[in-house]
């Protein structure tokens, strides 16, 4: 541990606030201590002291020293309170930096050193990152539960399982006796069908999740006048952006952030398509279409009683060609007869059949908008709930699933069991250095 930096930090928001937190990690805390507050503090008890530059009191602050390993990353550590304001921190900061080798931390250097020093495991780290940048309250719940090491424990109770199993598969392939083979088939398969129950469990929790920690993105298109911007308001519930009967209203691409039953979405109105010669349309036509590709879904409007023509499939063929994630919905079919409407969904059973104004069928729509989300993932996202993470599970369920068993397919059972293992493992290693060298820490806020 010699030669380390200490690393000092503020750990509470940039701002103004009743008190700020600054925190120092590393080998030289007990010589901060000493230097600044000329007396013994003992492990995890709060003092309530004067913080000095030789004599000239800087502030009174509330400290509390963690003495290594008993702290959160590992090492002597120091909790300073001082008085909210950035010009209280910085000077106490200031005066700490002049002891030798400290410096100022890194992003996420505090979480990198627990990690280092095995204080947490690497996809509690990755939950802890997902957390500080949770968008909704659902996404830091989930956070929260992930960095509690429940998913960790899970998949190391089904690794645990497999392992179980593949022993058994071992023991049988040097028995010969026909009784004790066709009791140990039946307690295999019985153990295969549990873990794939339990990885089938996991796997959702993930895929749920995981549209928690990324910002999805819903563009909504339609010629003009479909209800686009009405779409946007109902969602959002807000006045985002003009409705009007006129034809054309909506110009620019207009975005707002919003919460669809906790997952963060953000929304794309956009120009209303059509064939025109108004150059300012024009462009927000392109910019519609721009939206369109770059979206993980788009939502497609048009008005039931004009139904799908020809300049509705050419503009969804455009989309088709950037994006296949497109959820096409029939508005305002308050404006028709029923058995008109019923006629035109026995033609048109993919669609969806609404009416924003009257709020007919506006739940299904949202239900929809978030199922078309789960399975239209484009980026990948932060943390536990990693893209790599879910095609490690689906790969790990995919071995299990595939097991046909037979006594004479053993060998081949073991194989597919190790297999599975192998890619449970890849989820829990807490090795996996080119996800600590792609930089998880540096997604950290600065003091975590
Ligand atoms: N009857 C009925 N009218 C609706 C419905 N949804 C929207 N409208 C009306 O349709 C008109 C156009 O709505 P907008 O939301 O401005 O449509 P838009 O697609 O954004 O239009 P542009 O921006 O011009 O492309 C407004 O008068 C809305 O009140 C609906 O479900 N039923
Ligand atoms: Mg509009």
């Amino acid at each position: 541990m010699n030669n380390i930096d200490t690393i000092v930090s503020i750990a509470t928001p940039m701002g103004t606030g009743a008190i700020s937190v600054i925190r120092c990690s590393g080998d030289n805390t007990a010589n901060i201590i000493n230097t600044f507050f000329k007396k013994k503090l003992s492990s995890r008890q709060a003092y309530y002291v004067n913080f000095k530059k030789e004599n000239i009191v800087i502030d009174d602050v509330v400290a509390i020293y963690y003495a290594a390993p008993k702290s959160y990353t590992g090492e002597d550590m120091l909790e300073i309170m001082c008085h909210g304001g950035p010009v209280m921190y910085q000077l106490i900061i200031n005066e700490i930096l002049q002891i030798d080798n400290c410096r100022l931390a890194k992003p996420g250097e505090f979480s990198e050193r627990a990690f280092l020093n095995n204080k947490m495991s690497l996809l509690e780290a990755e939950s802890l990152c997902a957390l500080i940048n949770a968008k909704t309250e659902a996404a830091a719940l989930a956070a929260r539960e992930s960095m509690s090491g429940k998913m960790t424990k899970d998949l190391l109770g089904v690794d645990n399982a497999i392992l179980k199993t593949r022993i058994q598969v071992e023991a049988l392939l040097d028995f010969s006796d026909e009784d004790i083979e066709t009791e140990g088939i039946q307690s295999i398969s019985k153990l295969i069908n549990d873990s794939k129950k339990e990885i089938s469990k996991i796997l959702e929790k993930l895929k749920n999740n995981r549209l928690l920690f990324e910002t999805s993105k819903v563009a909504v298109i339609g010629k003009p006048n479909t209800g686009k911007s009405s779409l946007i308001n109902y969602l959002t519930e807000d006045e985002v952006s003009i409705v009007n009967k006129k034809a054309g209203t909506t110009r620019d691409v207009v975005s707002k952030i919003f919460s669809l039953d906790g997952v963060p979405v953000t929304i794309f109105d956009t120009a209303g398509i059509r064939d025109t010669n108004d150059l300012i349309e024009k462009e927000g036509r392109e910019r519609a279409l721009k939206q369109a590709a770059s979206a993980n879904i788009v939502v497609y409007l048009y008005n039931v009683s004009d139904g799908i023509d020809q300049e509705d499939i050419e503009i969804l063929s455009n989309i088709r060609k950037a994006n296949e994630n497109i959820l096409v919905a029939a508005n305002k079919i308050d404006l028709i007869e029923k058995e008109v409407l019923e006629k035109i969904k026995a033609n048109n059973k993919e669609d969806l059949f609404i009416s924003i104004k009257e709020n007919i069928n506006m739940n299904m729509m949202r239900n929809k908008i978030l199922e078309y989300l789960k399975s239209a993932i484009k980026n990948s996202s932060s943390g536990l709930y990693n893209i790599k993470n879910i095609e490690h599970l689906n790969q790990a369920y995919q071995e299990i699933d595939g097991i046909q068993i037979n006594l004479n397919e053993l060998e081949l059972i073991a194989e597919k069991l190790k297999m599975a293992q192998k890619n449970i493992s890849m989820v829990l290693d807490n090795n996996d250095d080119e996800r600590v060298l792609s930089g998880i820490f540096s997604n950290f806020c600065i003091g975590k």
